[in-house]
């Protein structure tokens, strides 16, 4: 009897706090994924991954030494490669929000920061402005941003999360644009986007700029809250387990109560104690939502008093010899104009499918493919010499036995045998 008080007793207390860190584990479980991204930023091949540092800077316990180092390479390295672009004028919208977001997040001056573009200086912020102003147009002219709606989204939270008022005619597009339902990822809708919409767009909400068109923009965050709520699975994910993250910051940075996540967080702590977040920029979008917190706190964090705890116990090197066991992989491509060829391929059990494609390129089956490096890793860009490009909004669509992959060519581990179609698709 005395203990089903207690059971009681203890089940009403965790109702009361469903997202709250009740447990030492769970804080432990944060711990763990803060070294996890911060030893990444060892081992980090090609550029500094803005989206890690937000994270990190996010989080409630800090390495400060390592995060400043991090903050310098992000000044050299990525501000290098963003004035490049910028230079040859490619869009980076999504790369200078992320940046700009970085950048706050260590409470650093943005007014600092400036790229040279055809002889003149500007500031970020002035570069960002004007990369929102040229995927305004081209939504006007060809109903689609220049890159795509996510990073549209990133851009508006990052200049109103400088304190910098975003041009109604930008943010209305957005406003449209959730109107229209037009945020799609492939074929399916986009979780993620309508995350990313909602922190943006809650942002200009709390800004009080948006004067003009408040009802609307009541009613696109309204809409927002509803297709993330309507994206949520029985086991707790909303859309899949890797937009789940940016769903419950938005969620969190629309007012909603915690206790509206409670079953989303819990099924990310589950996956993280898992292990199924090995890539660092899927870590870097789910810990702001473990933390309860929201890439829109960038707004008013103040960096003062910072618990400086975080340390990296240096770790057993692990060996990981190649499975001697092997499992039949049929790689099947199919061309934009339709034609499929078939390639079979013995893999070791366990490997990346990147893996399994190099293994297949140095059989001279005929097969070759390409890669362009990207912050979650590889994405697969060219395949028997043909090229799926984004300027033609086409790209390879991965799939395994008819089910769309959900990771990439690098995190995708193949167990078992299977075929693998890949698809030059459009979008
Ligand atoms: C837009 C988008 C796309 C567009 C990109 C082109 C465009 N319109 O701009 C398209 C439709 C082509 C696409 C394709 C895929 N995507 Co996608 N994509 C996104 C989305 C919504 C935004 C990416 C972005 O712009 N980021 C901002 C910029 C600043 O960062 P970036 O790294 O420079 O962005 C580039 C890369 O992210 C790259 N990219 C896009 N998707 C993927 C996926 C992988 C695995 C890699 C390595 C790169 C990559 O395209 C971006 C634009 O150039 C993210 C959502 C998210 N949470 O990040 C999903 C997301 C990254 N995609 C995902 C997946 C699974 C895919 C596919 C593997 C789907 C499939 N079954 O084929 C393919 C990639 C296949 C390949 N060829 O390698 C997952 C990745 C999860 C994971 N653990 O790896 C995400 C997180 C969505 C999700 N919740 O499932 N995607």
């Amino acid at each position: 009897m005395l203990s089903l008080v207690i059971i009681t007793a203890l089940l009403a207390f965790t109702r009361g706090k469903p997202c709250a860190d009740t447990e030492g584990s769970n804080s432990e479980l944060l711990l763990s994924l803060s070294k996890d991204l911060l030893r990444s930023l060892d081992g980090q091949e090609g550029l500094p991954n803005p989206s890690v540092h937000l994270a990190l800077r996010l989080s409630n316990s800090h390495n400060l030494v390592k995060e400043s180092e991090h903050l310098n390479r992000l000044k050299n390295h990525l501000h290098n490669d963003i004035q490049n672009s910028l230079s040859n004028s490619q869009s980076v919208t999504g790369l200078l929000a992320l940046y700009t977001l970085a950048l706050k997040s260590s409470c650093y001056d943005l007014n600092t920061i400036t790229f040279a573009v055809s002889e003149t200086r500007e500031t970020l912020l002035t570069h960002l402005k004007k990369q929102m102003e040229l995927e305004k147009e081209h939504i006007a002219f060809s109903h689609r941003p220049l890159t795509n709606y996510y990073q549209y989204s990133l851009g508006v939270l990052a200049l109103c999360a400088s304190g910098i008022r975003v041009n109604n005619h930008v943010s209305n597009k957005l406003i449209k644009a959730v109107e229209h339902e037009h945020f799609r990822h492939g074929d399916t809708e986009s979780t993620d986007m309508y995350a990313m919409a909602g922190m943006a767009l809650q942002c200009v909400k709390d800004a009080g700029s948006h004067v003009h068109n408040a009802a609307e923009l009541d009613t696109a965050l309204s809409k927002i809250k509803q297709k993330l709520l309507a994206a949520r699975r029985t086991d707790g994910h909303i859309g899949n387990e890797f937009s789940t993250g940016l769903a419950v910051q938005a969620l969190l940075a629309m007012g909603s109560p915690v206790a509206e996540c409670a079953a989303s967080m819990e099924a990310m702590r589950t996956d993280a104690r898992a292990n199924k977040y090995e890539n660092p920029m899927a870590v870097s979008q789910i810990l702001p939502a473990l933390h309860q917190k929201s890439y829109l706190t960038v707004k008013v964090k103040e960096c003062l008093d910072e618990d400086d705890t975080l340390v990296l116990e240096p770790l057993d090197p692990v060996v990981v010899l190649p499975s001697t066991t092997k499992v039949a992989v049929m790689v099947e491509v199919v061309t934009s104009s339709g034609t499929a060829a078939l390639y079979p391929v013995d893999v070791p059990k366990g490997s990346s499918l990147l893996e399994a494609l190099e293994l297949l390129s140095a059989k001279n089956d005929g097969f070759t493919f390409e890669k362009e490096s990207s912050l979650w890793g590889p994405f697969l860009s060219a395949v028997n010499g043909e090229q799926a490009r984004q300027s033609d909004r086409r790209y390879w669509h991965l799939s395994s036995d008819g089910t769309a992959l959900s990771q990439g060519v690098s995190d995708f581990k193949i167990e078992a045998a299977q075929k693998i179609a890949i698809k030059n698709t459009t979008y």
